[in-house]
């Protein structure tokens, strides 16, 4: 009977000393995290949530230390960082990954999805699991996919409003092949460059216009250098969370399993607050000047069929199994 209460004693004691993360295998850890968009964005408050996430669920043994504004670098810097074992963590384009491994290209086929709800389920379900896969064997790891959003074309000349509009465009694409096909096709002269050197190029008017969601034409201030925006939502871009491999075979199960948690946790806060950003952001950008038109259903459709061409290429990269996979995924959606 003593003995009983003893062991029970001690085991409480025990159990009041070591808190789960304790007794887990956690050793104190410095995480360079880095991206690209400014601290006060989307990107960068999601990333602070992962960030609490991590130092709740590891006791606060695990830090991250979040870098934003591309001060570690360009998308293509920091995978490479990474690749290196350099850095260990980032979040940045999918699209930016196309020439690591080019079945990410799938996320780059225009007018691919139609709801931001549609990418999650595409996203997070087997295609999307599939694809995040293929990093592996090219030295990074995929952990989530967050929403950087629909695309939509901003420039310094005129309202685009018909797809002979876009004819002389200098406009800054991302570095990857597909868009820069996408946007030759349409007419533009498409100019490849890292979104860090973005705001100079327009503001320097070495390019007239880019492309990307409201919310980060608001976060980066393009708004200040461009005056036309025009709405064509002309395909969904993922961001993805991504770990260095070098780094993440180190980890044991518990921090690995540790930043997957966060990573979900960052994930869903992020789709939603992306989401109410951007429904606000078109009249924050009306405010602040631009002039905003949106872009006629039948002139879309001659933009979709100018560059229906891009998704053999697309076909390519990823194989003809992917591309399948997912077109029958997004079938048995809409469907319901
Ligand atoms: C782009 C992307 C950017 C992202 C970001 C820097 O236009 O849309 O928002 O790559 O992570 O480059």
């Amino acid at each position: 009977m003593k003995l009983k209460a003893l062991f029970l004693a001690a085991t409480l004691a025990a159990g009041a000393m070591a808190p789960q993360a304790q007794a887990a295998d956690i050793q104190t850890r410095l995480i360079r995290f880095g991206y690209g968009l400014n601290q006060d964005s989307n990107q960068g408050r999601a990333v602070q949530v992962f960030a609490d996430e991590v130092a709740k669920l590891s006791g606060g043994k695990m830090k991250i230390r979040a870098i934003g504004a591309a001060a570690l670098g360009s998308d293509i810097q920091m995978q490479q960082a990474l690749i290196g074992g350099a850095q260990e963590m980032m979040v940045g384009s999918t699209a930016t990954l196309v020439g690591i491994t080019p079945e990410m290209a799938m996320w780059d086929t225009p007018f691919l999805f139609n709801s931001g709800e549609e990418a999650d389920k595409i996203l997070d379900g087997r295609a999307g699991q599939m694809l995040m896969e293929k990093l592996s064997d090219k030295g990074l790891v995929g952990l989530v996919y967050w929403e950087n959003g629909f695309r939509n074309l901003t420039n310094s000349q005129k309202p685009v409003t018909r797809v002979e509009d876009f004819g002389g465009l200098k406009l800054r694409v991302m570095q990857n092949t597909v868009f820069l096909d996408t946007f030759q096709r349409l007419g533009a002269n498409a100019i490849p460059l890292p979104f860090s050197e973005l705001f100079t190029a327009l503001e320097t008017k070495t390019v007239d216009g880019q492309e990307n969601p409201y919310n980060t034409i608001l976060s980066s201030k393009f708004y200040e250098v461009q005056k036309y925006l025009s709405i064509t939502n002309h395909v969904y871009s993922p961001w993805i969370v991504t770990a260095s491999k070098k780094w993440w075979d180190g980890l044991s199960a518990d921090e690995r399993d540790v930043l997957l948690k966060a990573a979900v946790v960052s994930r869903d806060f992020e789709r939603k607050d992306t989401r109410a950003e951007a429904d606000k952001a078109l009249a924050q950008l009306k405010a602040d000047g631009m002039q905003i038109n949106e872009v006629a259903p039948a002139e879309i459709e001659r933009m979709r069929e100018t560059i229906k061409p891009v998704n053999e290429q697309i076909k390519q990269n990823v194989g003809p199994a992917v591309w399948q996979a997912v077109q029958n995924q997004l079938k048995a959606i809409r469907q319901g």
